[in-house]
């Protein structure tokens, strides 16, 4: 990979620096600087509703900041992994994360933490793709070996569950527009629904101000109230639900599911695993839901094969909590037939080796891939050009406000415009689901 020619691309520094995400918490930035003059830098993310096998950021605890500084995160990086990765080819991202991952040396990635661990990964990327003086998609690109392609954007427009205190049990109530023709027709269509959703709240007395990742917050007084409302911004904004625009949800159903239980506190409802497949059944059958993820509780293997057995022909079942990113996970998954898709979030895995290793058994397996960013953001958007770079098809960021999510939609209109025409493919990959091809009149 290394065109840059010799030793320009060789780590010549690497270091971390505090910075601070959208909610507030610190977080970890590296920079790093190649021989040759180029810079990389990139900054972790973070989640609120977090799987419990994905890798675990190093926090300091104790009184300071809720516990959350990332003190020692960061003493790691600069006294541990920039030996380590000085003099390195930052070019070479295999071998720098190669390295990484045997330096921490554990499971969850705990010795030197998710946090530290995937801002010097992506750092290292940003450093090769300038050192070659190509853009990070295209970079990517050559990594991964796919041909780039531009995302499908799936854009939240109410928030829910840990990103909006629990105020209603489902997490992302969110669009999709495989009919537009483009991906600025995209966002123009998705600004339309949220403008629309805000107003019809607003009206209704259901507005409580904006959740964690640009969504409204709503004050609804059923889940079932967000699906009939969304469904009357599709309409408000002058489109037919099912049609150009589809629902996707995401039920993170690991925050409110344990041993194949589930409380539906803003309902009062208690529901085992046959009732909640129905629930979510009865949604289905009742409105334009193309993508779901998370649908039961990460340890609830059972019945994520059985909603998968009922609905997989005909909805996208993303695995997020319930795949964390891990290659075994989705072996596991299809061995099992839970889920046909997955949600790829690098700072779950901890490195972009991990991922891509997950990309590739998710790809062997038949599952769809969405690469997505976390509920807490900054104005890093590397995740925009890996899902350029990867050719996964979708792309996960949040909503449609707030510049740590506008940011990443943002790069993907200048990326947009520096690939060749028909990198953006109306409709994929959704167009090969059941909501495409009964778009399309062939089911
Ligand atoms: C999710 C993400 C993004 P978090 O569950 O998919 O919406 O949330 O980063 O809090 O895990
Ligand atoms: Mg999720």
């Amino acid at each position: 990979m290394n065109d840059a020619g010799p030793d320009t691309a060789a780590i010549s520094s690497l270091a971390a620096r505090r910075v601070w995400d959208s909610r507030g918490n610190p977080t970890v930035e590296v920079e790093v600087h190649c021989a040759g003059g180029a810079i990389g830098r990139a900054i972790a993310p973070a989640g609120a509703s977090r799987g419990t096998r994905e890798a675990v950021d190093l926090r300091d605890g104790g009184a300071a900041l809720g516990g959350t500084d990332v003190r020692r995160a960061i003493v790691g990086v600069n006294d541990i992994i920039a030996p380590l990765l000085g003099g390195m080819d930052a070019t070479a991202q295999g071998a720098v994360d190669a390295a990484l991952i045997d330096c921490d040396g554990t499971e969850l990635k705990t010795r030197l933490g998710g946090n530290a661990m995937v801002a010097t990964s992506l750092a290292v990327l940003h450093a090769g793709a300038a050192a070659r003086g190509v853009p990070l998609w295209r970079h990517v690109a050559d990594l991964s070996g796919a041909g780039p392609s531009l995302p499908l954007p799936e854009i939240q427009i109410f928030g829910g569950g840990a990103h909006a205190g629990q105020r209603v049990d489902v997490q992302d109530f969110m669009v999709m527009v495989p009919g537009a023709d483009s991906f600025d027709e995209v966002m123009e269509i998705t600004s339309e629904i949220y403008r629309a959703a805000g107003k019809i709240m607003a009206r209704r007395g259901k507005l409580a101000g904006v959740a964690d990742e640009g969504g409204w917050w709503p004050m609804f007084d059923s889940n079932e109230e967000a699906l009939e409302t969304l469904v009357a911004a599709i309409e408000a904004a002058g489109e037919t639900p099912g049609d150009r625009v589809v629902i996707s949800l995401d039920i993170a159903a690991s925050e409110f599911g344990r041993n194949g239980r589930y409380r539906l506190a803003l309902e009062d409802r208690d529901l085992d695993r046959d009732q909640m497949i129905s629930q979510l059944g009865r949604w289905l059958d009742a409105y334009p839901i193309a993508s779901i993820e998370d649908p039961l509780a990460e340890d609830d293997a059972q019945g994520m094969a059985a909603f998968t057995a009922e609905f997989g022909h005909r909805v996208q079942i993303i695995g997020d909590d319930y795949l964390v990113t891990n290659a075994t996970l989705v072996d596991r998954a299809a061995d099992d037939g839970a889920c046909n898709a997955v949600l790829i979030k690098v700072n779950q895995a901890g490195t972009l080796t991990d991922s891509m290793r997950c990309l590739e058994r998710a790809r062997a397996r038949g599952f769809r891939a969405i690469v997505s960013a976390r509920s807490g953001e900054t104005e890093d958007v590397s995740i925009s050009h890996l899902a350029v770079g990867l050719g996964v098809g979708q792309l996960k960021v949040g909503s449609f406000t707030r510049s740590e999510r506008m940011a990443k939609w943002n790069e993907c209109l200048r990326i947009a415009d520096a690939l060749p025409r028909g990198a953006y493919v109306r409709g994929a990959p959704l167009a090969k689901t059941w909501w495409g091809q009964r778009k399309e009149g062939t089911s």
